[in-house]
């Protein structure tokens, strides 16, 4: 069976991370924003806690972090941050309280509960990192708010959660939701692809099947257009088991038929039990026969 927009697929999958949706940023030379207490009573209680992905330590002299009122520079003087390692930054010395390594800021911004901006810059300028988190993406009072995948999207509210461990938080250690491989383990399939919700009875219908790593997991499925924006809500908090598949029928959140063009499937799976988050995405082609 022919259908318009085969064919386009590698094309049009070329052009989302321009979109922004998935884009990932190379760790290289770059400290990231991992965890963020931000929900507390006061402000000297707050801190935001950055990973050093790579090998080499890194000096945060001249480095600054800023939210959407002020720009604040961590340190005037040598301060290193070791190879694969976690760091603090606080108004108020943590140590003792966290036990873990601490750079207190006189002056760091205060982290609004509702939500804020938080951009790091290196010592020359440039952003290391950056997100615009909101209270829906995670954290709650005295729980932080926790990166998933270190090389995931900054600005992908799925790429955060709120912390499961009792403490309510971890820091200067590793977060108790992560996505550990680069690679999720997930497999997600879609078929047919293309498909042609018309009505005639052939191909009317994506199943989407899916299998876990896990036994037991909490799925999301959803699914959004070329330029990231979500269409539909396909799976909200399924509970299943370690293999799965849904149908989309082709239609938007309003029950109106899509228009034809490359949509992107994104499955969340989350073992809680086992602090476990894991995430895919693949290609589906909503075409017309002709
Ligand atoms: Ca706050
Ligand atoms: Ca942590």
């Amino acid at each position: 069976m022919n259908h318009r927009l085969l064919g386009r697929a590698g094309v049009l999958w070329g052009l989302l991370p321009a979109a922004g949706l998935f884009a990932q940023t190379s760790s290289a030379d770059r400290l990231i924003i991992n965890e963020v207490f931000y929900n507390t009573d006061k402000k000297s209680q707050e801190w935001v806690e950055l990973v050093n992905p790579n090998t080499q330590a890194i000096d945060l002299a001249h480095w600054a972090l800023r939210d959407s009122r002020k720009k604040q520079e961590l340190s005037s003087s040598s301060y290193w941050v070791p190879g694969k390692s976690f760091i603090l930054l606080s108004n108020m010395n943590l140590a003792d309280s966290l036990q873990s390594r601490t750079l207190v800021v006189a002056g760091l911004p205060e982290w609004n509960n509702g939500g804020d901006e938080m951009v790091l810059y290196d010592a020359n300028g440039a952003v290391s990192d950056s997100l615009v988190y909101s209270a829906e993406w995670g954290g709650g009072r005295f729980i932080s708010l926790e990166r998933l995948a270190w090389d995931g999207d900054s600005c992908d509210p799925n790429n955060w959660a709120s912390c499961i461990d009792p403490a309510g938080h971890t820091a200067g250690r590793s977060n108790s939701v992560h996505a550990p491989e680069r690679h999720s383990a997930v497999t997600l399939s879609v078929s047919p692809s293309p498909f042609s919700p018309d009505h005639d009875g052939i191909e009317d219908h994506a199943e989407i099947g899916y299998t876990l790593p896990m036994a037991r997991a909490v799925v999301h499925i959803k699914i959004f257009d070329s330029t990231g924006r979500q269409v539909r809500y396909l799976r909200c908090n399924g509970s299943s088991g370690p293999q799965g598949s849904v149908i989309w029928d082709g239609a938007d959140e309003q029950g109106r038929r899509c228009p034809i063009g490359v949509y992107i499937v994104y499955l969340q799976a989350i073992d809680e039990s086992a602090g476990r988050v894991e995430q895919a995405k693949t290609l589906c082609v909503l075409a017309e026969k002709f």
